[in-house]
């Protein structure tokens, strides 16, 4: 189990990244998906600012965890006031974080489980896909949606995915706790 974790750097600027360990494992997706919520639930800790102003992290932020490697947390995307220019600097600041932070083994999508994956986050798909690192999909706010309904959001998400490969699944709620401990053991798993 993870005793420690610390925000050691807030990069802004493409290349600014802390020297690699071993591991390292990113978190990805739109702004307001529930990314710094769930880092928050996945340590049991407030590491992560919930923003009630969606869109403002524009950095790139790294937890040391224990000193074996770095939890990431990536910009989120999609976030519509934001002007073109910024726009282009987050891209090419997560391009490249992307293309050449050889330490980055996985990263970890997160898509809203009760919508279907929206344009961007298939761009985003896409771009992972292309530039061949691994990421896993994290469903999230799974308690907003009706137990009996599960399964079938679950199909509709997997067989848009599907044109773009076979994916593993990880369905959570930050808010129940739900699923969080599956998500844990994998990142213990890929944490080796
Ligand atoms: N119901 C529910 N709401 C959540 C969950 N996770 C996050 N939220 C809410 O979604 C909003 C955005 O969350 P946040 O973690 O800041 O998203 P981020 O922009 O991706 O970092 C906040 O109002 C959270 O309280 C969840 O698992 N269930
Ligand atoms: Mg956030």
């Amino acid at each position: 189990m993870f005793k420690k974790i610390e925000l050691v750097k807030t990069v802004y600027t493409k290349g600014e990244y802390p020297p690699p360990f071993d591991n390292e494992i990113a978190f990805a997706g739109r702004s307001n998906v529930g990314k710094s919520s769930l880092l928050n639930k996945l340590f049991g800790i407030k590491i992560a600012k919930i923003s009630s102003n969606p869109g403002k992290t524009r950095s790139i932020n790294f937890y040391n965890v224990d000193n074996k490697g770095y939890l990431v947390d990536l910009p989120g995307y999609g976030f519509a006031n934001v002007s073109k220019e910024e726009k282009k600097k987050w891209a090419q600041l997560l391009e490249d974080y992307f293309v050449n932070r050889y330490s980055l083994q996985m990263v970890f999508l997160l898509i809203d489980h009760r919508h279907e994956p929206q344009k961007k986050d298939l761009e985003m798909i896409q771009w992972l896909k292309e530039l061949g690192i691994p990421f896993m999909i994290v469903l999230t706010k799974v308690d907003k949606v009706k137990k009996s309904e599960r399964i079938k959001k679950l199909n509709i998400i997997k067989s848009t995915l599907s044109k773009y490969g076979d994916y593993i699944y990880f369905p959570v709620s930050s808010n129940t706790g739900e699923g969080i401990g599956d998500l844990k053991n994998e990142i213990i798993r890929l944490f080796r």
